[in-house]
């Protein structure tokens, strides 16, 4: 019997991260006639007095939001982590140890209007929010190892609030996932002499059955080893180790590519998809001594939604115990966004 990837049960490394998913696409033979429910309306108003991030409006915290036009950066008034804390190891004993750890967290709120998310905002409001994702590492980069950009977006993801926004931890230490993906890539620049996810976008735009979407500076795409349904990542074209070295070039087609993705999620199950996104680029905090080249900025995009608007998929069970585990291969999931229109299903 002749191995099919489309029909047989395999298992997909990622070169990032060093972790295996077990692919089961038979288990998908069925024909996808899977329900698009649809959810009642998610009508919004453009301002909403009981709103927390609203401009003018006053906070948890007691704090008071200006007026703000484009977007707008507050400290958190709930900071996980903070910045004048006692610093120094801690041994409580050999098989317990604790390590103290400094940081700040922030939150930004991509526009002034409570009804809008990313895909129903302009390219140009859209590149604003580019903007100071770039600047707050730039800023926090100066004294932090690690500044963490993302985004929760929707009740699924446990998203405490809907009007557009995103947060931006840094700490004084590299957090466990952007420290196995700097020791990878460091490991094959190591041994390639070029930046893994150079590599891995070159092969992508060559094969094309991965792909979602795709502009002069970026491809978005369905990675080859994704555990979530619709699993994306945003790659740049051209080496940019953070999100402060992209060039006005590479801007303007992020924004341009954040549309597009996100108008193919959420008409997908015409819902506003969930997820949670982030960043990860080269380590900051020591600027000078960094040596970035094996680093490639790039976004991960994890999606809950599995069949519908209301149907998602839970890590469990095996995946808790063994290793993350899929149905739909990863380029079915890339052609479902592909066919998608990038005309937003509100916007008819
Ligand atoms: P999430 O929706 O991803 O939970 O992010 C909202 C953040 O906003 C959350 O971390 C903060 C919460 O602590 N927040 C404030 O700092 N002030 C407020 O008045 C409300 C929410
Ligand atoms: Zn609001």
């Amino acid at each position: 019997m002749q191995f099919i990837p489309t029909d047989h049960p395999h298992r997909r490394f990622n070169p990032l991260t060093g972790d295996w998913v077990l692919v089961s696409p038979h288990r998908t033979k069925r024909p996808w006639q899977g329900q698009v429910e649809r959810l009642p309306g998610d009508d919004r108003p453009a301002y909403d007095p009981k709103c927390y991030l609203c401009p003018g409006n006053e906070r948890a915290g007691g704090a008071r939001n200006p007026n703000y036009q484009e977007t707008f950066v507050f400290t958190n008034d709930f900071a996980a982590l903070l910045a004048d804390s006692p610093t120094g190891p801690q041994q409580v004993a050999p098989l317990m140890q604790a390590e103290a750890v400094v940081g700040t967290s922030r939150v930004i709120c991509f526009s002034p209007r409570h009804d809008l998310t990313l895909p129903l905002m302009s390219r140009p409001d859209i590149r604003y929010v580019v903007d100071v994702w770039a600047e707050q590492v730039t800023e926090l980069g100066a004294n932090y190892r690690w500044v963490q950009v993302f985004e929760n977006k929707g009740e699924a993801m446990g998203a405490s609030n809907p009007h557009p926004h995103g947060q931006v931890w840094a700490s004084s230490f590299l957090p466990t996932l952007p420290a196995r993906e700097d020791e990878r890539q460091r490991a094959y620049y190591a041994a390639h002499g070029r930046p893994l996810l150079l590599d891995y976008v070159e092969e992508e735009l060559r094969a094309q059955e991965r792909l979602i979407a795709v502009n002069g500076e970026w491809a978005a795409l369905v990675p080859y080893w994704a555990t979530w349904p619709f699993e994306a990542m945003l790659l740049p074209r051209r080496h940019v180790p953070r999100l402060p070295d992209l060039d006005e070039a590479q801007r303007d087609g992020l924004a341009d590519i954040v549309k597009r993705l996100t108008m193919r999620f959420d008409n997908l199950f015409e819902t506003s998809f969930p997820y949670s996104m982030g960043w990860h680029g080269a380590p900051t905090g020591d600027l000078a001594g960094e040596d970035t080249r094996p680093w490639q900025l790039h976004a991960h995009y994890y999606p809950p939604l599995l069949r519908s608007a209301t149907v998602r998929k839970f890590m469990v069970g095996y995946e808790m115990l063994g290793e993350a585990q899929r149905d739909i291969t990863p380029e079915q999931a890339a052609a479902r966004l592909r066919e998608q229109s990038e005309r937003h299903y509100r916007e008819g």
